[in-house]
């Protein structure tokens, strides 16, 4: 029998566990120490958000949370490569990529509090807002690009999606619309390991979710999506593959979920703890912070200094976000449809009375 076809997966690292450089030479913005400061904060700053909307849940003052614990330097790094012209396609817990967007951490814990109108956020409307149901995201990432190359624009569209989600129809659908029609997207898979109590070992018997993009026929990589370096490098580059017009990447961010799911799991019940304290070793933020200190840039005093700072800007994003108010109780109707159905429209004016009667 002769082989017909081959490929080969390769793996992007610039910085290892222990935030020795393990590659030979540095991408060109990280060889400036002070940008990579500046990415470290970045990174800080969603965790000491994180932190906080979970005790806000736990305390009765949020919503249902998905916490980001561990997946910081995926969604940084993806924020950082994109441009405004960009569409970015989330799915539900890709804060510090919002953040860079210009969306605001107050209108986060707006979505979280059960209030749309955090959906209406300060970024570019041209961004999707969170899509719950996992792999949609991937198919309004493909549709977004296929809209910027019609319109003959130099933008791209970014899609996330977990390693469950990569077992959706939607997620092989989308690959393989934008495979197909050269579209400017990138696809990036944040596999943390872990779909809910789903470990990636029984969700697929693929060695690799990248080459699930080699089906959809694009190039595809695995990156070390705890490395914030690696993960902005290769996703620079793929962006601006995408808007010169010369196709679709697949990135698959090898992380780990630290937290549980969302403040509804308790992750202690399906996985051991050994293996998370294993993960606790390779976090992202952790790995930087030594490089940094390596180069003399970073110490505790900063980091002290910096984290202060980080929960004052947060604590005045929780005023702004209990200011907010009760949105109305006609909100629920009023986002889907241009035209709203008849009984909809029932149900809209019933619920409209029942808030004026009884608040
Ligand atoms: C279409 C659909 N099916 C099922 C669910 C329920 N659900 C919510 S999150 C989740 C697991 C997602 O895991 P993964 O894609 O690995 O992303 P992660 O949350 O780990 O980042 C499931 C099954 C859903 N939200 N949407």
């Amino acid at each position: 029998m002769k082989t017909v076809a081959k490929f080969e997966i390769k793996y992007l690292q610039y910085l290892d566990q222990d935030g020795k450089l393990v590659a030979k030479k540095l991408p060109k913005f990280a060889e400036n120490t002070k940008e990579l400061v500046e990415m470290y904060k970045k990174m800080v700053f969603v965790r000491v958000f994180d932190t906080k909307a979970i005790a806000l849940q736990r305390t009765g003052q949020l919503g249902t949370y998905a916490s980001c614990l561990g997946h910081e330097a995926v969604h940084v790094g993806v924020g950082l490569s994109m441009i405004p012209e960009d569409v970015f396609c989330p799915m539900y817990r890709e804060y510090g990529a919002q953040f860079e967007r210009g969306v605001h951490p107050h209108e986060v814990l707006m979505f979280w509090g059960g209030d749309e109108r955090g959906n209406n956020f300060s970024g570019p409307k041209h961004d999707f807002p969170w899509a719950v149901p996992i792999a949609t995201q991937n198919h309004h990432a493909t549709g977004a690009a296929f809209a910027l190359k019609y319109q003959g624009k130099k933008a791209a569209s970014v899609s996330v999606i977990g390693d469950g989600g990569t077992s959706q129809g939607d997620f092989y659908e989308s690959l393989n619309c934008a495979g197909a029609w050269d579209l400017p997207s990138v696809f990036v898979v944040a596999n943390n390991k872990w779909a809910i109590s789903v470990p990636l070992e029984i969700q697929t018997r693929c060695e690799t979710l990248a080459q699930k993009g080699i089906a959809g026929g694009m190039e595809s990589l695995q990156v070390d999506g705890n490395d914030i370096i690696a993960m902005r490098d290769a996703m620079e580059t793929a962006l601006k593959k995408a808007r010169s017009g010369k196709g679709p990447t697949l990135i698959e961010a090898m992380t780990y979920r630290l937290s549980d799911h969302t403040t509804a799991d308790d992750a202690r019940r399906y996985r051991s703890e050994d293996e998370v304290e294993e993960n606790w070793a390779k976090e992202p933020l952790v790995r930087l912070r030594k490089y940094l200190e390596s180069k003399k840039a970073w110490d505790d005093k900063k980091e002290d200094a910096w984290k202060a700072e980080c929960a004052k800007r947060v604590d005045e994003e929780v005023k702004k976000y209990k200011a907010a108010g009760k949105p109305p109780v006609t909100d629920m109707f009023d986002h889907m449809f241009a035209n709203m159905p008849e009984d909809l429209l029932a149900q809209r004016a019933e619920a409209e009375e029942e808030a004026r009667d009884h608040g």
